[in-house]
């Protein structure tokens, strides 16, 4: 096994895989993630093989267990993978550009797509529990090549098999043509234009690309200046060679203006509006007559956009999809200059290393989110005192990844207040985030029970809460980094096909629920604080949202989790925390719900496909000890008056933990845009644990 070259380096929540050509002991922390041992069996000093036969037993061999594998910086690492169209853009970026992976690296890197084909059709979907398709397998087979796999190895032939029975390359989705243009194997013609003039819009039209979602306009931003340079790798043999792999026809006879809509049915997600098609047709005009002059002034602003989201993020940036057309700008721009290699240098934080080989993440990881909710969990146990060293590690994490300044010149770069607030992952990405603001803001008071704490500051907290207060919508909820900037008619223009929401940040109960427990927590420690009124009645307009939101069957659907679960445990918990009284009909209704939804097993699983047709779909197995503990969280919140169904679910928890206190990983349980998955693989140890610890304050009272 070659994993066991291999270990994790932290600093400051970065993450590193390191390769050493000999063996290393490997840490607690290594075999946890790479699973170096069969998961169960690892004895971690303090754990045994002895399994739990009560709910008390459960928590403190879970928590012995979750505490061993914190990292030396304080945070909870793990798997961040799960989208499959992300990889391909890092290796062809690599390949343009002439930087060169580490020999190690590619070989885990072939192992993942190897172990994650299916292996009935030879293909890849959107994510890797997705069905085949045109945009996860033409992706997959180039970087398989360019990764020195040889046309007739096995899974790269069946691979072609699959593309070719289904009409070859011609109809992947528009990011799919996007990288294909770049590599030289599909023809800029076949492309939508992407206007770079568009970057020039004064921000008072309703479709300025500073209203966007930060997520969508930092990747238009530089998608818009490849197109605009047609950025093109060198003709090489290899290129070659794919062109004639791609495609079912002769590449030099394909009608590349005809491909620019057409979208293999497989991929087909979110069909472009017919406005969307008027105006495509409309700037395909555009583009053969667009003034020279323009676009050079248009080609400078942007670069410098690119280069103060690179300066602002470290070269990290938002997210994977810019990460990687970011440093093809840069080289575009200077060649391998300085900045070039600190973009270089910052692949690794998002290439993650697990059992089935190297991927690249959704994010530079999920450290801040993993953890703040670690504590909460932790502390609800009521015994994270016997755990001092852990508590006080994972405040310090907390402690350093606040963000401590607004970026400079934000109006002009569209960003949003940062002081204060929380980042998903580091630091140094430092993109503020409402809900993950919420969930540091909430556990970081949750440490004040903790005698040993040196606590973040109340006015470091509120500064946290000024940002959640200006990120209030005006319809009352939150949306995810900014506020909403722009009508909903916008998705109108959403040229994505394979997503569902990208081109406005919504309002969603997730974020709206978090922020309202945070504040509601905030006034029990601050009740004199100078702004106690403005909080109070933002909470109220919260709660209005919440409800406003609600289905008729008493679920809220997640946007960010898998799914009604989910999303029906943050409007529960928002209800409650903001004092709704627990016999009020919004609260009875969701319970309902889940009552409703939980299986004969006594746990409740929802499968992906909830999120994809927006209608609860049970898991086609089992349940999942993940959703199972949503649901339980749920229902012991709003105090649920029958104890049979949550005593049910508690079994069903017990049952799935391992002797030594770790979970199973079971299926993917993220989800962004409604269509791609995403892994969540710290949600198993603390979405269980946190249950069973609501359960014991709640019923049996025990001390531990
Ligand atoms: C994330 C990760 C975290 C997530 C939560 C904090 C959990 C959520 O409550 C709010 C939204 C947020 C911040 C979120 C938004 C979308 C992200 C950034 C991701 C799911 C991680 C990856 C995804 C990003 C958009 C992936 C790249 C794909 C594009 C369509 C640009």
């Amino acid at each position: 096994m070659t994993q066991t070259h291999w270990s994790l380096k932290v600093d400051r929540g970065r993450q590193v895989w390191e390769y050493s050509e000999e063996k290393k002991e490997a840490t607690d922390v290594d075999i946890h993630l790479l699973l170096l041992k069969e998961p169960g069996t690892t004895t971690p000093q303090g754990c045994d093989l002895n399994k739990a036969q009560t709910p008390q037993e459960a928590i403190l061999k879970a928590f012995q267990y979750f505490s061993k594998v914190q990292t030396e910086d304080g945070h909870w690492a793990g798997d961040y993978g799960g989208p499959m169209f992300l990889l391909p853009g890092l290796v062809i970026t690599c390949y343009i550009t002439g930087f060169k992976l580490p020999e190690s690296t590619e070989k885990e890197i072939i192992r993942y797509l190897i172990t994650r084909q299916n292996p009935t059709d030879g293909g890849w979907g959107l994510h890797i529990e997705a069905h085949s398709d045109i945009f996860g397998t033409a992706l997959q087979y180039v970087t398989l090549r360019l990764l020195g796999v040889p046309a007739d190895q096995p899974n790269a032939k069946k691979a072609r098999e699959f593309l070719h029975a289904n009409g070859g390359t011609v109809g992947i989705p528009s990011w799919g043509k996007f990288w294909l243009a770049t590599l030289n194997v599909y023809d800029w013609e076949g492309l939508n234009p992407i206007p770079i003039e568009f970057w020039l819009l004064p921000y008072n039209l309703p479709i300025a690309p500073g209203r966007w979602w930060c997520h969508c306009r930092m990747v238009y931003l530089p998608m818009s200046y490849i197109y605009a340079r047609k950025t093109t790798c060198k003709l090489t043999d290899l290129v070659k060679e794919l062109r004639k792999e791609l495609y079912i026809t002769d590449y030099d006879k394909i009608n590349w203006s005809e491909q620019r809509n057409n979208i293999n049915k497989l991929d087909m997600y979110n069909p472009h509006t017919t406005l969307l098609n008027i105006i495509n047709s409309t700037l395909g005009a555009y583009e053969k007559v667009h003034s020279g002059w323009l676009r050079k002034k248009a080609i400078d602003y942007t670069f410098e956009h690119i280069r103060y989201e690179d300066e602002q993020t470290k070269y990290i940036d938002i997210g994977p999809v810019n990460k990687v057309i970011n440093m093809l700008c840069v080289w575009d721009r200077e060649g391998c200059s300085p900045n070039f290699y600190k973009h270089a240098d910052r692949l690794k934080d998002y290439l993650w290393l697990s059992n089935d080989g190297m991927k690249m993440q959704g994010y530079n990881g999920s450290q801040l989110w993993d953890t703040a909710f670690t504590i909460q969990a932790f502390i609800e146990t009521g015994i994270a005192n016997q755990f001092p060293e852990c508590m006080k590690k994972a405040n310090e994490y907390l402690d350093i990844s606040q963000v401590p300044n607004d970026s400079p010149n934000m109006d002009v770069y569209h960003r949003h207040f940062s002081k204060g607030a929380w980042p998903f992952s580091t630091v140094d990405h430092g993109w503020p985030i409402s809900d993950c603001t919420a969930e540091g803001i909430k556990s970081a008071l949750a440490l004040r029970s903790l005698s040993f704490i040196d606590p973040i500051s109340l006015e470091r907290v509120a500064d946290g809460v000024n940002v959640i207060l200006t990120l209030q919508n005006k319809d009352g909820g939150w949306a995810s980094y900014e506020n909403k900037r722009g009508p909903n008619w916008l998705e109108k223009f959403n040229p994505s096909e394979v997503f569902h929401n990208i081109m406005i940040d919504y309002s969603y109960v997730e974020c709206s629920a978090a922020c309202i427990q945070a504040m509601s927590s905030f006034r029990k420690y601050a009740p004199s604080h100078p702004r106690i009124k403005e909080i109070n009645h933002s909470i109220q307009r919260g709660v209005k949202f919440i409800k406003s939101i609600q289905r008729q069957d008493g679920s809220w659907i997640g946007s960010w989790g898998i799914c009604f679960t989910y999303g029906t445990w943050f409007g529960i918990e928002g209800l409650v925390a903001a004092g709704e009284p627990l016999n009020s009909p919004n609260i009875i209704k969701a319970c309902k719900f889940l009552v409703s939804k939980q299986r004969a097993d006594g746990g409740w699983g929802e499968s992906f496909k909830s999120n994809v047709t927006k209608n609860y779909v049970q898991h086609p197995e089992t349940s999942q000890i993940v959703n199972t503990g949503w649901a339980l969280l749920s229902l012991m919140s709003a105090k649920y008056p029958d104890r049979e169904p949550i005593e049910r679910g508690i079994k069903f928890l017990i049952s799935r933990q391992y002797a030594n206190g770790d979970f199973p990983q079971e299926s993917i349980i993220g989800v962004f845009n409604f269509n791609c998955m995403i892994s969540y693989s710290n949600y198993k140890n603390i979405f269980p644990l946190w249950a069973l610890a609501r359960y014991n304050n709640l019923y049996l009272k025990n001390k531990l």
